[in-house]
C-alpha cells in the first residue's frame, strides 16, 4: 500500500460518515474507540464456548466478569449456528434459555447494552421487552419476515449480519460459492439494509457485520477482512466477529477455539486500522487492552 493510500485510510477514521455514534433504543453507544461486545452463549452446542454458560447463574457471572474487563456490550444467544452444522430450537426454548438471563443483566448493569443474538421475531421481541437495546441477526433479516417491523417499532440498535442459508446450514460450507466474495456480499447485505430502511429503522440504528466463517472459506473470510474499507463506505459502523473462528485456526494451524486468542486479537487489530468499530469476542480483556493500545497508535499517528 503507498503512503497516500495508508493517509487516506487513517482519515477515514478520523471521519466516520455515521457521525460516530450508534442509536441503540433509548441509549446511545460513541463510537470514539473501539467497541467491544462480549459473547454470552447460553447454548449447550455453541462451537467454542458451548455448554458453559446454559446455568442462567452462572451466564451472569460470566457477563459480570466481561463487563468488568472492559466489554461495552453483551451479547446473549440461545440459539447455535456451529460449523458442524446446527439443531435449530424453537422460539420458546430459545426464550427460556435467554429471557432470565438478559432480565438479570439489565437489572445489575443497568449501563451496559444488552444484544439478542436471534433469527426469530419473537424472542427478539421478548428481550426487547426486558430492556434488550440491540438486536443481533445473523441472517440479516432474511430468515424471519417479521424481525424488521419489530426492530423498527422498537427503535433498537439493529446488526445486519451477513450469511447464506438456514440456521442449521449457515455456519457450514454448503453456500459458500463466490465468484467475487467481495461483490457478493456487499450486494447481499445491501439487500438486508434496504429490507430494514424500508420498514422504518433510522440508518443511525443499523451497523453492518461482513459475517465471517458465515457461508465463507477461510480465504473468504480473509476477502473481507481485507474489504472492510468498502464496507465501511457503506456509512454504517462495521462490526466484526472474527473470535476463535476457523479461518483463525487455518491461519495459525491452532485446532483448539478456545486457544485462538492471539489470532482473533489480530485479526481485531487488523480489522480496526481497516475501518471497523465494535468486536464480538469470547476473551474480552485481550481484545480490550489490544485495541485501546491499537488505538491510541493510530491517533498519534494522526496528529
Ligand atoms: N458469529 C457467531 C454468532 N453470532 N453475530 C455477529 N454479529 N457476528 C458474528 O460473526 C457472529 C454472530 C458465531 O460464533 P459463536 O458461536 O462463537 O458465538
Amino acid at each position: 500500500m503507498t503512503a497516500g493510500g495508508v493517509s487516506q485510510r487513517t482519515s477515514e477514521i478520523q471521519r466516520p460518515p455515521h457521525g460516530g455514534r450508534w442509536r441503540v433504543g433509548d441509549g446511545e453507544i460513541v463510537l470514539d474507540r473501539p467497541i467491544v461486545m462480549g459473547i454470552l452463549n447460553v447454548t449447550p452446542d455453541s462451537f467454542s464456548d458451548g455448554g458453559q454458560f446454559a446455568d442462567p447463574g452462572r451466564a451472569v457471572e460470566r457477563a459480570a466478569r466481561m463487563i468488568a474487563e472492559g466489554a461495552d456490550i453483551i451479547d446473549v444467544g440461545g440459539e447455535s449456528t456451529r460449523p458442524q452444522g446446527a439443531r435449530p430450537v424453537g422460539a420458546a426454548e430459545e426464550r427460556e434459555r435467554v429471557i432470565p438471563v438478559i432480565r438479570e443483566i439489565v437489572r445489575q448493569f443497568p449501563r451496559v447494552s444488552v444484544s439478542i443474538d436471534t433469527v426469530k421475531a419473537e424472542t427478539a421481541a421478548a428481550a426487547l421487552g426486558e430492556g434488550a437495546r440491540i438486536v443481533n441477526d445473523v441472517s440479516g433479516f432474511r430468515i424471519d419476515p417479521q424481525m424488521a417491523a419489530v426492530c423498527s417499532a422498537a427503535g433498537c440498535g439493529v446488526v445486519l449480519m451477513h450469511s447464506r442459508g438456514d440456521v442449521s446450514t449457515m455456519g457450514t460450507y454448503e453456500h459458500a460459492v463466490y465468484d467475487d466474495v467481495v461483490a457478493s456480499v456487499l450486494g447481499e447485505l445491501a439487500g438486508s439494509l434496504r429490507t430494514a430502511l424500508s420498514s422504518g429503522i433510522g440508518g443511525e440504528a443499523i451497523v453492518l457485520d461482513p459475517g465471517l466463517g458465515f457461508a465463507k472459506r477461510s480465504e473468504h473470510s480473509l476477502a473481507m477482512l481485507a474489504a472492510i474499507p468498502e464496507l465501511a463506505a457503506l456509512g454504517y459502523p462495521v462490526l466484526l466477529g472474527a473470535s476463535r473462528k476457523r479461518f483463525v485456526g487455518d491461519l495459525t494451524g491452532v485446532g483448539e477455539p478456545a486457544s485462538r486468542v492471539q489470532g482473533t486479537v489480530g485479526a481485531n487489530v487488523a480489522g480496526l486500522m481497516l475501518g471497523a468499530r465494535i468486536f464480538r469476542v469470547h476473551d474480552v480483556a485481550q481484545s480490550r487492552q489490544a485495541l485501546d493500545v491499537a488505538w491510541a497508535v493510530l491517533a498519534a499517528a494522526r496528529r
